[in-house]
This record gives structure tokens, C-alpha cells and sequence, in this order.
């Protein structure tokens, strides 16, 4: 009997350990969402104007023309435009967000930054000065 009870106190003792850990977990993890929907993991992108288009600088894209552009709804976004075209301007527009970088000439770069729509969405970005040429997607998700 004595043996029992002393393993079944064992047990209890071992189930307040879990508990108090899961609460330890959960809340982290709690802590950790919060800190995110509040848009304090910011992204960071440089698009690079080049021979009439973009490409971004990352390794996911691998300098593709005019890439797709996904962020998470509620970011913090900083986009660096840098202009590499000898004799070209080039600015860069997000059509139906507030988003409008100022155009810069070669060798120049301008950044701007904002925070992604809490909604997710499709939106277009391009240069007003060539929207034909200079056009892509940017995601909200
Ligand atoms: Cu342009």
C-alpha cells in the first residue's frame, strides 16, 4: 500500500510539473503572435531598377524580372529602391495602397517604409515612368 501511494504522489507531482510547463509554452507563445500581429517582424526589400526592369535581391528570387512580391498582412515593410539604369529615372508606385516611392536617377536609392494591409490581398506595383515594362505583383497573405 505504501509503495502505491507513494507512486501515485509521484504521479501528481510529475502531472503539476506538465502543467506548469504547457502554461510556460503557451504563453510564449502567446507572447511570440502578439509580437507578430503588431507587425514587429518587418521585412526589408531592395528592388533594384535595371535595363527597363526590377528584380529583387534576395535568395529566393534570384534576380527574376519584375518577381512577385509576397509579404504577411500587417507587416512592416521597408522597400529600398535602388536605380541602376545609366541616363533612366525610375520610381516605384503600389497601386491602391498609399505606397509611392520617389522617383531617383542612376546610382541614387530611396526607401520607404509602411505596414501591409491587415486584410490579404493582390495589389500592382510599377514605375509610373514605365508601367508597361516595369510592372509586378505584390501580395498581401
Ligand atoms: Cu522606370
Amino acid at each position: 500500500m505504501k509503495h502505491i501511494d507513494s507512486r501515485k504522489d509521484w504521479t501528481v507531482k510529475r502531472i503539476g510539473l506538465l502543467i506548469s510547463l504547457m502554461i510556460v509554452v503557451v504563453s510564449a507563445t502567446g507572447v511570440v503572435l502578439a509580437s507578430m500581429s503588431q507587425g514587429v517582424v518587418s521585412r526589408e526589400i531592395t528592388m533594384v531598377a535595371r535595363n527597363m526592369v526590377f528584380s529583387v535581391q534576395s535568395s529566393e528570387s534570384s534576380g527574376a524580372a519584375n518577381p512577385t512580391i509576397t509579404v504577411k498582412r500587417g507587416q512592416k515593410v521597408t522597400i529600398i529602391l535602388r536605380n541602376d539604369d545609366a541616363g533612366m529615372l525610375h520610381d516605384l508606385v503600389i497601386e491602391g495602397l498609399d505606397v509611392s516611392l520617389e522617383s531617383v536617377s542612376c546610382g541614387e536609392a530611396t526607401r520607404l517604409t509602411f505596414t501591409a494591409p491587415s486584410e490579404p490581398g493582390e495589389y500592382v506595383y510599377l514605375c509610373s515612368f514605365h508601367p508597361r515594362r516595369m510592372r509586378g505583383v505584390f501580395i498581401v497573405e
